[in-house]
């Protein structure tokens, strides 16, 4: 098959620029997972990349084999945080950290780069900061500058650094979550947080976990919004060769395991308590597993296919006993997962979600229907497999009725089972 236009392969690390690149999972060509179908589209063929992953044997840095234009993945955006509890308590507790270390005072500027909704500023606002997001999702920006938080709608990087500069001033603080991981040139990007950094300033990044994604099977992570898959060992390298010097690291439980780590520009930041103890924990136990030599990285493969036959098994069974099957969370994930799994409409009726962005629409690859959560109670399956099984606590006991009434969750990693 041909490479559609706005898709390359990555022959070169994006971080250090070795060639020095070893395949390690490879996904097969799957649509894009947040590009979900309007039923009006449903005759037409959806575009399909490449997707899989490589390990960069110099830097260490895991990315994808090919990465595809983000304007067409981030221009228009349907995900918005907001929708989880978890997610809220998350910003909560990382507001007061960043407060914290940071030792931010009411007035002092914070800018996020990657600010969707506008959810994490408003836990900043409610602490009294000035804030500032920059986003490229046009429908996203405006809702959220619309509702008090004043958003930039620009793809981030050093040119866009110097206009927040010369705009707002140095930032005393700069945010990104589950950002970094989704530019094809990260080094870049974090050059452009040095450029809006305070010389007393700290930078807060939070990306998923690479060594939690592999301990526990995390393969539907992967699809095409994220480029890189980060080790703290990776992230050392790539925070030194944009000019930043990585501090301090601790890992946190949202989204499957997520690693955050605070950096700064210079001596004055380092000095005033941005270091911890835990560095050096953490890239011990990053070698323990495996992950700095890539041997964990080598069986990681075998074990999605081990996934992939355990699922599809499990859901036959449940089909062929003329019981039904949903799913719940239209997550990108499980986009990832249907796809891989080759699950479709005829095996999986429908997938609920509290989005009203997603309901109405199809899944990109396996159609299936997304719809709200209130044709569960209409409906319900006798099993639902677990798509946002990282919200698996907050939307079982949402779900209690389901579970009372005889139904059973199915969990698809790190084993699929059911509960
Ligand atoms: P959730 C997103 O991935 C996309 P996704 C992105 N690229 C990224 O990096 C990761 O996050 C970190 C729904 N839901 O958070 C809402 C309910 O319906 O696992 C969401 O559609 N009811 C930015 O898409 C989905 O589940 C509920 O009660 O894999 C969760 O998506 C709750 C709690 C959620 O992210």
């Amino acid at each position: 098959m041909t490479l559609p236009p706005a898709c390359r392969a990555v022959r070169r690390c994006l971080a250090c620029g070795s060639a020095a690149l070893q395949l390690i999972l490879d996904l097969g060509w799957q649509p894009l997972a947040n590009r979900f179908v309007h039923p009006r589209d449903a005759g037409q063929n959806e575009p399909i990349f490449p997707l899989g992953i490589q390990h960069c044997r110099d830097c260490l840095l895991v990315q994808l084999t090919h990465v595809v234009d983000p304007s067409l993945l981030f221009t228009t955006y349907v995900y918005v945080p907001s929708t989880s509890t978890t997610w809220l308590a998350h910003c909560e507790e990382l507001a007061d950290d960043v407060v914290g270390r940071a030792r931010l005072r009411p007035g002092d500027l914070v800018v996020e780069v990657g600010s969707n909704d506008g959810t994490l500023l408003r836990a900043f606002q409610r602490r009294g900061q000035r804030v500032l997001g920059v986003d490229p999702a046009a429908n996203i920006a405006a809702q959220a500058d619309a509702a008090g938080v004043p958003t930039l709608n620009r793809f981030f990087g050093e040119a866009v650094a110097r206009e927040v500069l010369e705009r707002c001033g140095p930032a005393r603080a700069v945010v990104s979550t589950n950002v970094l991981a989704h530019v094809p040139d990260p080094v870049g990007f974090l050059r452009g947080v040095g450029v809006i950094l305070a010389s007393d300033g700290l930078y807060v990044n939070e990306s998923p976990s690479l060594h939690e994604m592999v301990r526990h099977n995390e393969f539907d992570t992967i699809y095409h919004e994220h480029v890189s898959y980060f080790s703290l060992h990776a992230l050392l390298g790539l925070f030194g060769r944009a000019g930043l010097h990585l501090r301090a690291a601790t890992p946190r439980p949202v989204h499957g395991g997520t690693l955050r780590v605070f950096g700064c520009t210079g001596k004055e930041a380092a000095a005033r308590g941005v270091r911890a103890p835990a560095l050096a924990d953490l890239l011990a136990a990053e070698r323990q597993s495996g992950l700095a030599d890539g041997t964990a990285l080598s069986a990681f493969s075998a074990r999605a296919e081990r996934v992939r036959e355990q699922l599809t098994r499990l859901v036959q069974a449940v089909r062929a006993e003329g019981r039904r099957v949903a799913a719940y969370g239209a997550t990108a994930k499980g986009n990832t997962l249907l796809g891989y799994c080759g699950l479709t409409a005829a095996q999986v009726e429908a997938i609920a979600d509290r989005n009203p962005r997603k309901q109405g629409l199809l899944a990109p690859g396996s159609r299936i229907p997304i719809v709200s959560p209130d044709w569960l109670r209409a409906r319900p399956p006798d099993v639902l497999l677990l798509l946002a099984w990282n919200l698996a606590d907050e939307i079982r006991q949402q779900l209690a009725w389901f579970g009372d009434a005889g139904g059973q969750f199915l969990l698809p990693v790190p084993e699929p089972r059911l509960v």
